[in-house]
């Protein structure tokens, strides 16, 4: 705070540690000379105040509706003159504390100003309706510079311009929660990209890409209709001469359990439904399709339909498109015939064959529909529906499944088929859209990853994108604390080092070897006894010591994350670890005389052949054998951290203004705790200065106002406040203007 500050040498200012020091204004100083303030209600919810008066530790305000209450004066939180409403870039805020920055954004809101810049960040809050900002006349006003209010449009121009300018690639990078709107954000920043560096067609083929992999990759949740069960980088490759040469699409971690099993009120993947309401009835013939209902996988969770969404026609939408990304008819085809073979194993029941449990699957529609759309031998289906193979020492022994088994293993195979399927069709649209030979311009990637989560339970799949976003987190920290650094240093300011906000322990959690949470993992998935008990055992007896992890009971453990700490219950994590398909499954794609089912199971086979993780390992069993998930994801993060480290980053934060997915209601809890988590907050808020970037102001004039040298410091562009100080000058300022006012409008009969 100021009055802490005014101890110390302007010098040699360090950050505000705690959260009660991160909020600059709340001094005793400053509190004297502000005119309006916010005053926290018992429901939590802010509401501004007029201070009429102040003695000793109360002040009275008045509310709205002609409310007045007396309050003490050191719960109050200075408001921002009238005059700042609405401004478009947060930190032109004299006051930068939570209330005031919530009403800015309820303010543009409310007006249907969704964007907001938060320094070097946009901050983009959902509409949940068409908002009036997009397309040709728009476009065509960013980029002639005519338009300069916040907006995706100007960050995709901005990072156009200095891959230009500096030849340097770039990348936005869009996160938020659930439904908060990054694919939204990131197909509107493509249509800028496509409309300022097209010409050559492509840019219409990356368009088009987004409709296949929405209708494959995305499905109904119950915090978003269209939710993005996969993570996406798209990257945009432009030529010398500025126009689009090519792109290429990279996927992460698709969540294949959907397709076997979603929550009550959810949705599989759109596109299955999309198939069974758009198919013509040739196509249906052909793949003996039923209507959604008739399929167990679809069936289960109750929920066929989404409110405004014809699946029927997103079907042709889908087929024009994948005719655009040249995947021809016949390749189609087999696409259709691959889902329909999903939907049918979902039908394959089994019946018990003897006296031991054991058992088989009946040879009804579903199972010769099955084999007959991937092209096997319906009895060598259901062989590999009813034993497994297993090799111990030079022997093979074949093991008859139970119930359960069979069931995973059917439930394996159609998840294994659905998202080799998802691979091949975006390795399609790679070909089609592929770069030229030459790379010789230069690049912008799009990062549309899912954000943080924190639900009432949390499994794997949180495990993961959480500590994806620990990754993406530390990434946009230490871009920001750089971008600090130089405008001081540029500037010339006295400047000692200052920490940054690092979120390095926790990742240590994740990535440390031998004993951190993914190699743990990793260990425990390679034992053939290590249950999801043992290895929440094997958690809390290594990692306790490290701070950001907590064993709670049973299978319980808590990661303190940047964005809050997180309970995990280690049920399913070894297995959805391990994800390893049974050899006979794979030997039975390869078997098929279907092009598309031979594909997949090669592919399988060259992931099978790199270092390996499965309970068989040591035992030399017959299972494939492959990375786990959890090792080839934080592969793959590496990778991307790599690429994205050698680009200059553009940071977009999607808010989600209420959990009902619905226009104009913006609830301030939801947003702050939002703000908060994404540390654009903490950003905002705790420089040692502020910029104040009126550069004609000068020191004489901070004389005038007794503004105390050591309270500022003169750079070679700007004047750099300590916190507090703009905040004191507006105020003084407006009741200056204020005092002429009421002289002018008493003069005149009317009310300041
Ligand atoms: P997400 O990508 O962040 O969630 P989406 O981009 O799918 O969220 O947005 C969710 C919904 O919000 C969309 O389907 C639109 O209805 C609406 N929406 C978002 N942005 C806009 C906008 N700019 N204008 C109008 N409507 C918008 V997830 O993928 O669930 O993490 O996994
Ligand atoms: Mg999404």
């Amino acid at each position: 705070s100021l009055a802490n500050d005014m101890d110390t040498d302007a010098a040699t200012v360090t950050l505000p540690q705690s959260d009660e020091r991160r909020w600059s204004d709340t001094s005793a100083y400053a509190r004297k000379k502000i005119l309006q303030s916010w005053i926290q209600l018992p429901n939590g919810k802010w509401e501004l105040g007029k201070i009429l008066s102040t003695s000793g530790e109360e002040s009275v305000l008045s509310l709205a509706e002609g409310k007045v209450i007396k309050v003490m004066s050191e719960t109050l939180v200075p408001a921002n003159p009238d005059i700042l409403d609405g401004v478009d870039d947060l930190m032109q805020l004299s006051y930068l504390n939570e209330p005031s920055v919530l009403y800015n954004l309820n303010y543009r809101y409310n007006q249907d100003m969704i964007y907001t810049k938060a320094g070097p960040v946009l901050v983009a809050v959902n509409p949940f309706k068409e908002v009036p900002l997009y397309g040709s006349r728009y476009i065509e006003a960013y980029r002639k510079g005519s338009n300069d209010s916040p907006h995706v449009y100007a960050i995709a121009d901005t990072a156009i311009r200095e891959m230009i300018r500096d030849e340097v690639n770039q990348s936005i990078i869009i996160s938020g929660e659930s439904g908060a709107g990054k694919t939204e954000t990131a197909k509107i920043a493509m249509q800028y990209l496509a409309a300022l560096g097209g010409g050559s067609g492509i840019e219409y083929e990356i368009l088009k890409t987004n409709p296949i992999i929405e209708a494959f990759g995305n499905a109904k949740t119950l915090r978003n209709d269209n939710s993005s069960r996969f993570g996406k980088l798209t990257e945009i490759h432009f030529s010398e001469t500025g126009k689009i040469s090519g792109a290429q699409v990279q996927t992460f971690l698709l969540e294949k359990s959907r397709v076997v099993q979603c929550a009550e009120g959810e949705r599989s993947y759109h596109i299955f439904y999309q198939l069974c309401a758009g198919a013509s009835p040739a196509l249906r013939e052909k793949l003996n399709l039923k209507s959604a209902h008739e399929y167990k996988y679809l069936g289960q969770s109750n929920c066929y339909s989404i409110n405004g969404v014809d699946d029927a026609e997103r079907f042709h939408t889908v087929k024009e498109a994948l005719d655009i990304v040249h995947v021809s008819k016949e390749d189609q085809e087999s696409v259709f015939a691959m889902l329909a073979a999903v939907l049918w194993l979902g039908n394959v029941s089994f019946t018990v064959i003897d006296n031991e449990n054991h058992v088989e699957p009946v040879a009804y529609e579903s199972l010769l529909t099955v084999a007959k759309l991937i092209g096997c031998n319906s009895n060598d289906l259901k062989l590999s529906l009813s034993k497994r193979n297993m090799r111990v020492g030079k022997d093979t022994i074949v093991q008859k499944l139970t119930l359960p088994q069979a069931i995973d293993a059917r439930d394996a195979l159609a998840k294994s088929i659905y998202s080799c399927l998802f691979d091949w069709l975006v390795e399609q649209i790679n070909k089609s859209l592929a770069v030229g030979k030459r790379r010789t311009g230069r690049s912008i990637s799009i990062l549309d990853i899912y954000g943080f989560e924190s639900f009432d339970k949390n499994s794997f799949e949180q495990f993961c994108i959480n500590y994806a976003n620990e990754r993406l987190q530390q990434h946009f920290n230490r871009h920001l604390f750089k971008l600090e650094q130089e405008e001081y240093i540029q500037d010339g300011i006295d400047w000692t080092r200052v920490d940054f906000e690092d979120n390095q322990d926790c990742l240590s959690l994740f990535e440390k070897k031998p004993l951190g949470l993914l190699s743990l993992l990793d260990e425990e998935s390679t034992f053939p006894n290590g249950t999801d008990l043992t290895l929440a055992n094997k958690l809390k007896q290594h990692l306790l010591s490290n701070s950001c992890f907590r064993g709670d009971r049973g299978k319980l453990f808590t990661v303190v994350h940047y964005a809050g700490e997180v309970t995990y219950e280690t049920t399913g994590f070894l297995e959805k670890n391990r994800d390893f398909l049974h050899l006979d499954s794979i030997q039975l794609l390869s078997s098929c005389s279907c092009h598309l089912p031979q594909a997949f199971a090669s592919s399988m086979l060259i992931q099978s052949e790199k270092p390996v993780v499965g309970p068989l390992h040591k035992a030399g069993g017959a299972d494939s054998q492959r990375l786990s998930v959890a090792t080839k994801f934080k592969g793959q993060l590496f990778q991307l951290m790599q690429r994205l480290g050698n680009t200059t980053p553009h940071f977009i934060r999607c808010i989600k203004p209420n959990n009902v997915q619905s226009p104009g209601l913006y609830e301030q809890g939801l947003v702050l705790q939002q703000l908060r988590c994404c540390g654009v907050l903490e950003h905002l808020c705790k420089g040692p200065y502020n910029t104040f970037l009126l550069e004609l102001v000068s020191v004489a004039i901070l004389h005038q106002f007794n503004i105390l040298p050591e309270m500022y410091q003169v750079g070679y562009t700007k004047l750099f406040f300590r916190t507090g100080q703009i905040g004191v000058l507006e105020d003084t300022r407006n009741r200056t203007l204020h005092g002429i006012l009421r002289v002018q409008s008493s003069f005149r009969g009317y009310k300041a």
